[in-house]
């Protein structure tokens, strides 16, 4: 559809919603209001059981809608089940379980990549779901480390994924083109689904740390219904609830929260292939059924918005159009996976007339912290636990004896309690409960590392506590970049800077950026002789990193200067070459003092 067309449409569509704006406001389901949370009997008694068990109690109604068409419950479950079947077959496991194997599977953002997440939890093995944009070297090297031992693909990724596979020796199994289409046919007789799923294994997804490569976080069902059941709580799922799915699908923020918590409540998700703002706009305006009542997104994707916005819709009629749809039918927009700055947050405000509701997470803990759902969202705050969530803010013990840490406040769904002295004062934040992950997978020693002696995971964030809320102050480390949302190791990027055969030193830092949070950008000193210009170095390194970890940037310097201990002062390196541009984005970012110690 083109633009002109679209925005000829919504004028005229302008009038007819003024009128049934101005009938029906306010309604009960309005932004900040709550409904009754509908959901399904629970077809299994077992407390950790994943979605699917739930799946046959919403029959027809209609689970997911993508770019094949209309996927209602039933047939999401049954091409599950089937899928699960062949896998089970293909493994040569007669008894259905295959006892935690490893499933990796790649999948466009539509129907098959649910039915390839439910096959492989049906046929008892963990999910690792893969990134279209990930070069074959990751995808290899995220198939071999989780030791999948088959690996599943939509029909597009099967040319992508045969050498990568033939070379690990690990069978690919297509995902039949009745998945994309036709509605599913009950498999045989029904399926009771007996095991105990509380501490299994059920997804390991990459994440970035300050050393070596991705780890893989295993999360168990148990993990997952928590984060789950937490959110559903939170944010007043229901049944009529209708989301704009527009995330990647190998990171919780798009798994979790935009994709299992509407499935586990009957709701439904509307999945685009990937983010376009423009096709967010038509979707979230248009008079399409179902209608769009949710969204979630990382700020960098609220600024795209913004921008398109800025962009074409200019004349007054269309903008008193888009802020009076976004009010009257959208009861949910929410910001995470990324500090959300002031001026993206007002500016929504102001063109659409909702606050962003800020939670924070991370992959090893789902969500931790959200503001509220109906009482008052504080700018530039994410708010309080969530259900089940535990959290401290603390800093390290510099007495040799006693507990290695101090405590600086302490605090659940109900309340916090701050430690007399500690008012107001930074510290890292630990997270506790149910959603906190199993492991990270083969790695013993990080699991053990990224713990506290008594069981508190530590995020490597700071956070306070002030004013009844949560605030978090950014990253302990400057070796964590957050770009687009996604988590990037800047040792990473060096290290693989550092094979390119003109480069001879290099610091990667994270510059701020009102778009993408921070910008990937790399100060390199080269060979003698050699040139490299930036074009260069993002064609080469696109062959080893996905596109939002390649430089977006390249300094080229005579020397980076480094302390006696051979070590480069980052902070430092930012204020020389963007002495203007260093401070977080959002009021009252500072740099951390006594960081706990993290694994090495
Ligand atoms: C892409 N480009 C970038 C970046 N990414 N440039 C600078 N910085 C970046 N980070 C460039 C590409 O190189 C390309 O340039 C051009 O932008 C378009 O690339 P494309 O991949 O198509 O980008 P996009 O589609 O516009 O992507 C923007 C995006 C995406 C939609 C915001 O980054 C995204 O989906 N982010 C969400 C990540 C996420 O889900 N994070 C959650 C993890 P050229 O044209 O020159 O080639 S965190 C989490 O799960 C925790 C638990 C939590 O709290 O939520
Ligand atoms: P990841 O490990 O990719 O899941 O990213 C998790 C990290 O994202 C956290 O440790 C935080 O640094 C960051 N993050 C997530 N949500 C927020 C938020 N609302 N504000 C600031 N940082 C956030």
């Amino acid at each position: 559809m083109s633009i002109g067309v679209t925005l000829g449409h919504l004028a005229m569509s302008f009038w007819r919603l003024r009128c049934a704006v101005a009938s029906r406001w306010p309604t009960p389901l309005r932004r900040g209001g709550s409904s009754p949370l509908h959901t399904a009997p629970a077809a299994c008694p077992d407390k950790s059981a994943p979605v699917f068990t739930r799946a046959l109690a919403f029959g027809d109604r209609i689970a997911l809608v993508d770019q094949y068409g209309h996927h209602t419950y039933k047939d999401l479950y049954y091409h599950s089940l089937r899928l699960s079947q062949e896998v089970c077959r293909l493994r040569e496991c007669t008894g259905g379980d295959l006892q935690e194997e490893r499933v990796s599977f790649l999948c466009s953002n539509d129907v098959s990549y649910v039915v390839a997440q439910w096959a492989s939890w049906m046929s008892g093995g963990i999910a690792v779901p893969l990134y279209k944009k990930h070069p074959p070297a990751e995808l290899e090297y995220f198939i071999r480390d989780s030791r999948s031992s088959v690996v599943l693909a939509g029909q597009e990724y099967m040319e992508l994924l045969r050498p990568v596979v033939k070379k690990l020796g690990v069978p690919l199994l297509p995902l039949s083109s009745t998945v994309y289409g036709a509605a599913a046919e009950e498999p045989g007789e029904g399926k009771v689904w007996e095991q105990n799923w509380r501490d299994r294994g059920a997804m390991i997804m990459y994440t970035s740390g300050t050393t070596g490569r991705p780890k893989g976080v295993l999360s168990t069902h148990h993990n997952i219904r928590a984060m789950v059941t937490g959110l559903v709580h939170k944010w007043a799922w229901s049944k009529h609830d209708v989301i704009l799915h527009v995330l990647p699908l190998h990171h919780v923020h798009g798994v979790v929260n935009k994709l299992l918590c509407p499935l586990w409540v009957g709701a439904t998700c509307v999945m685009l292939p990937e983010f376009n703002a423009q096709l967010v706009w038509e979707k979230l305006l248009g008079c399409e059924t179902p209608r769009i009542n949710v969204f979630m997104a990382v700020p960098t994707i609220y600024a795209k918005l913004m921008d398109y916005y800025d962009r074409h819709f200019t004349q007054p009629h269309v903008q008193d159009f888009v802020r009076a749809v976004c009010e009257e039918r959208i009861r949910l927009m929410v910001s995470g996976s990324a500090a959300l700055p002031l001026p993206v947050l007002e500016k929504w405000q102001s063109i659409t007339g909702h606050t962003l509701l800020e939670r924070y997470g991370m992959t090893e803990i789902g969500m931790a912290l959200s503001n509220p759902l109906t009482t008052v969202r504080v700018p530039g705050s994410v708010g309080t636990p969530l259900p089940g969530v535990e959290v401290r803010i603390v800093s390290e013990n510099p007495k040799k004896e006693g507990c290695p840490y101090v405590l600086h406040a302490e605090g659940n769904e109900k309340e916090t309690q701050v430690t007399p002295g500690f008012k107001e004062k930074e510290g890292e934040l630990l997270v506790r409960g149910p959603s906190v992950f199993r492991e990270y997978w083969d790695k013993p020693e990080e699991t053990r590392q990224a713990f506290t002696w008594d069981g508190w995971f530590k995020t490597g964030d700071t956070a306070v506590f002030k004013d009844g809320m949560y605030w978090i102050r950014g990253r302990t480390s400057v070796d964590i970049i957050k770009s687009g949302g996604y988590k990037i190791s800047a040792l990473e990027v060096e290290r693989l800077l550092l094979t390119h055969p003109s480069i001879t030193d290099v610091a990667v830092i994270g510059v701020p950026d009102m778009t993408w949070g921070q910008r990937v950008t790399a100060v390199v000193t080269l060979q003698e002789g050699h040139s490299l210009s930036h074009r260069e170095l993002k064609e080469w390194a696109r062959g080893f990193l996905a596109p939002y970890a390649v430089p977006s940037e390249l300094l080229l310097v005579d020397e980076i200067p480094r302390n006696q201990m051979g070590k480069i002062n980052k902070r430092d390196l930012l204020r020389q070459f963007y002495p203007s541009n260093q401070g977080d984005l959002r009021p009252g970012a500072s740099e951390p003092d006594s960081p706990l110690p993290r694994a090495p």
